[in-house]
């Protein structure tokens, strides 16, 4: 499991910045040596990573909160247009996977649909690569895709969609070259009990499984009245959010609405490391959350849980903002070494 590295800062593209370092380098080197007693030799050459000391991990880029909006205002309007919901075996369903396959073919990512069958209707999971890394080390990322069928299921959970379909095009922008392998899934008919990603898991090989080194999963993080909770499943994973936050500002609780209750249960019970986020559903703030949280004590985290009102309007832009970017920290700096 990765240790805490630090942080250094992207690394410099422009070509310019390439020359001006290298004569700078050259520069001190010679001066160094130059200003050393006769007989002295340069300094050593950093030493290679190792186990205790990992290289640095480049730092993530900022996930503009504005991009999973738009991703958002998309699964809005798909619902509009499939009777008001995005639910297995529905149409609005399948439109919304359409829409982030499209996205993520376009980005070069290496997609794959797998059919199921649940209620008596078709369901859909959509998986997708980012070529390279380690075959044999794969970090995977998903969010459940569909909906209930009383509403469009914006932040339950278009909210954890969208952003990690946000994290995976930013894996593309910045070209990403990761010492893992990374794969995202966005899973169908968890409202009926986590059958899509069961499904998966349930249908990889063993020797598949053990090379999954651990699976994040978000599930409602935009809740208007959020909390900041982290899954505590896995204590490094758990450790990797709660050190964002902390760096922030931003105080965190464990989750604790149970085992069981999103797509991370299906990788739990197969033995793969989990972890996560999570910005609560149909429970009360309590004013000691409140305190620290801000938002309404006394009223539920998230009002329209599982209602018709659950729409872009249901959404708190901070607390989706941070958790796209606690979602790409997450990616950058698990699959880095
Ligand atoms: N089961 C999820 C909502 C949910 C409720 N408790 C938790 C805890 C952790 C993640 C998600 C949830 C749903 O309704 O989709
Ligand atoms: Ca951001
Ligand atoms: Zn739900
Ligand atoms: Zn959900």
């Amino acid at each position: 499991m990765p240790s805490r590295t630090p942080h250094t800062p992207p690394p410099y593209r422009s070509s310019w910045f390439r020359r001006a370092a290298t004569a700078v380098a050259v520069l001190a080197t010679a001066i160094g040596t130059a200003g050393a007693a006769p007989g002295a030799i340069a300094a050593p050459a950093p030493a290679a990573p190792t186990a205790a000391h990992p290289a640095a991990v480049a730092a993530a880029p900022d996930i503009p909160v504005a991009n999973v909006k738009a991703h958002l205002a998309q699964l809005q309007s798909l619902a509009t247009a499939n009777s008001g919901n995005r639910a297995h075996g529905r149409p609005g369903y399948k439109a919304s996977l359409d829409y982030v396959k499209a996205k993520l073919d376009a980005a070069g990512f290496t997609t794959s649909v797998q059919q199921f069958t649940a209620g008596g209707a078709t369901g859909y999971n959509l998986v997708a690569d980012w070529p390279g890394g380690n075959a044999g080390q794969i970090l995977m990322t998903g969010a459940h895709l569909d909906s209930v069928t009383s509403g469009p299921g914006i932040n339950d959970n278009g909210s954890g969609s969208s952003a990690v379909l946000e994290t995976a095009l930013a894996v593309a922008r910045e070209g990403l070259k990761p010492a893992k392998h990374l794969r995202f899934a966005w899973w169908g008919a968890e409202e009926l009990g986590l059958i899509g990603s069961r499904n998966y898991v349930n249908a990889l090989p063993t020797a598949e499984r053990s090379k999954i080194t651990g699976y994040l999963n978000f599930d409602m993080v935009g809740s208007p009245n959020p909390g900041y909770f982290v899954y505590d499943d896995n204590p490094a994973l758990e450790a990797v959010f709660k050190d964002w936050f902390a760096a922030k500002g931003v105080a965190t609780e464990i989750e604790t609405e149970g085992d069981g209750r999103s797509d991370h249960a299906s990788f739990k019970n197969a033995g793969i490391a989990v972890g996560g986020l999570f910005t609560g559903a149909g429970r009360t703030k309590t004013s000691a959350q409140a305190q620290k949280w801000g938002g309404t004590a006394g009223q539920a985290f998230d009002r329209c849980y599982h209602s018709s009102c659950d729409t872009t309007s249901n959404i708190n832009d901070t607390a989706l903002d941070r958790n796209s970017d606690a979602i790409a920290h997450a990616v950058w700096t698990l699959s880095a070494n």
